[in-house]
């Protein structure tokens, strides 16, 4: 019999504990595709953060370093720093790297660091019961925003892409969504891309990724596709946001 579908040998064998039509768990099987089919297992090192992929490490096999809330580039910044030939890519939530660490992010991709960032923008705190995140959309209600996020009251939702995509550092910047099929293949490329990035030394890369959390957004998991099409695209446009790579995405 051909085998045509199997768990890629970087992710462990083990229960995920997301929840139903998380985006986390489509995430980190496209990574681990992308690690296995690099051939980086031995040289990968994963930096998660606090937040629902907190226990990112019982997931990927492959070293991970957990960081502190919102030091995932200055983590991941380390180690690449100490160890060269190590693929490090940190895995952060949008509370994460774009409010706590927002600092910790600008600067290392001002840097230029030689990591990569995988950016969860699922519009919430996860974690913590759906708070208000950056992210937020405007009007949307959150446990912290009733009434709806007011942009005279809490401002608008941070488009930390855009802002990173003017740093000099920056090599290559894509958002990507994980609601659809089409979309998920296109995500894993911009992964792969990432990655290839930081193999060539060219500088700071990341891939925001526009990921549904049903449970905190209260919908189905179907709903919330429809939503991240429907509202969450019009914020925040998916397609390439930088790129000086020069190289052509390889299907
Ligand atoms: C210094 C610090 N402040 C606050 C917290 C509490 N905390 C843990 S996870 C989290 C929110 C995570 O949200 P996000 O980064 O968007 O990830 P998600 O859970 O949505 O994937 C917060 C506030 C913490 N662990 N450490
Ligand atoms: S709360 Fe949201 S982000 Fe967290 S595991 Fe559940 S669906 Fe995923």
């Amino acid at each position: 019999m051909k085998l045509i579908y199997s768990r890629p040998k970087s992710l462990k064998r083990a229960v995920f504990h997301y929840c139903p039509g998380c985006g986390h768990s489509i995430v980190h099987r496209l990574t681990c595709e992308v690690v296995d089919e690099m051939g980086i297992q031995d040289r990968a090192v994963g930096v998660p953060p606090p937040g629902c992929s907190v226990f990112a490490y019982y997931y990927f096999d492959v070293d991970m370093v957990e960081s502190a809330h919102g030091r995932g580039a200055a983590v991941a910044t380390g180690i690449k720093r100490v160890s060269p030939d190590s693929v490090v890519f940190s895995y952060q939530g949008d509370g994460d790297l774009a409010a706590i660490g927002t600092t910790e992010t600008v600067h290392a991709a001002n840097r230029g660091e030689k990591i990569t960032a995988i950016f969860i923008n699922n519009a919430v705190y996860g974690m913590t019961g759906g708070q208000m995140a950056p992210t937020t959309l405007v009007g949307m209600q959150t446990t912290t925003t009733p009434y709806g996020r007011d942009k005279n009251i809490e401002g608008y939702p941070i488009k930390i892409s855009e802002m990173l995509g003017l740093l000099d550092g920056v090599a290559y910047l894509e958002r990507t969504a994980v609601n659809s099929p089409a979309n998920i293949r296109k995500t894993k490329k911009a992964i792969r891309k990432a990655f290839q990035t930081q193999l060539d030394g060219l500088g700071f890369a990341m891939v925001e990724i526009l990921s549904p959390c049903p449970t905190n957004w209260k919908m189905t998991p179907l709903e919330s596709w429809q939503w991240v099409d429907k509202e969450m695209t019009k914020v925040f446009p998916v397609g390439v946001i930088k790129d000086i790579t020069g190289k052509k995405d390889a299907d």
